[in-house]
């Protein structure tokens, strides 16, 4: 049962839409944040590139196909309000992409401005990022940096990264993005951890970044709840 009223996920949702991005606090208990800490650093050490799909990324703890690695991903993804905010942006029917997680290293991580994906179509938003915060980010450590407002047009990132804002989000913090937002990670210069697990929601029919039925394990797919199936788009 929710404890977000239908209007305060539509004003996340008219956020994500109209900012480009939303931030919703508090979503990760404490034992859950020393669960995490643990079992990603266990992924990170275990990951591998042929089992679960991605190449590994230079300078980054780095691990996807999140879901096939420990009972908490099956449902963290359908946690209130992230999926209720997915569906009020992408459709009631839209499906996850990819559970992955990402910490840039100590003097390394900046990435360039970007979109994932192309600039929005004119029916809309196609995909949002939900960054769930493990460790707390900030300026320090490698907060994403975004430009709000730039998914509403197509143009080219501003070499002098003119408007940006760091998305500072405490650990247990949900930062939701509009994919078409320029946005980074950014140089981890304190070398304080930043483990970040992104939750990447697109409309149904699109292409997974990890093909669910694909990547999980006969074991997994055996015991995802119904909803969790349909999320995933295991069944065709
Ligand atoms: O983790 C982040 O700060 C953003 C990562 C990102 O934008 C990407 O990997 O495309």
């Amino acid at each position: 049962m929710s404890n977000y009223t239908p209007e305060q996920v539509r004003e996340w949702a008219a956020q994500v839409e109209g900012h480009g991005y939303a931030m919703v606090h508090g979503l990760l208990s404490e034992a859950e944040l020393v669960f995490l800490q643990g079992t990603l650093d266990h992924v990170y050490a275990i990951y591998n590139p042929e089992r679960d799909g991605l190449q590994r990324v230079p300078g980054y703890h780095f691990s996807s196909n999140l879901v096939n690695k420990n009972p908490f991903f099956e449902t963290m993804f359908l946690r209130h309000p992230i999926y209720d905010i997915a569906q009020l942006i992408l459709g009631e029917d839209c499906i996850l992409s990819s559970l992955n997680s990402f910490e840039p290293l100590k003097g390394q991580g900046n990435q360039g401005l970007h979109r994932d994906g192309p600039p929005r179509p004119p029916e809309g938003t196609l995909a949002l990022n939900s960054m769930w915060s493990v460790d707390g980010m900030d300026r320090e450590n490698g907060a994403t940096r975004l430009i709000p407002g730039s998914h509403l047009h197509g143009e080219a990132a501003p070499a002098d990264e003119q408007g940006i804002i760091y998305a500072e989000a405490p650990p247990g913090s949900v930062v939701i993005t509009n994919a078409h937002i320029l946005h980074a990670a950014s140089a981890n210069h304190s070398g304080r951890r930043r483990r970040v697990m992104h939750g990447y929601f697109t409309r149904r029919g699109r292409d997974q970044q990890t093909e669910q039925r694909k990547f999980l394990s006969a074991e997994v797919q055996a015991r995802l709840s119904p909803l969790a199936r349909r999320v995933l788009a295991i069944d065709p």
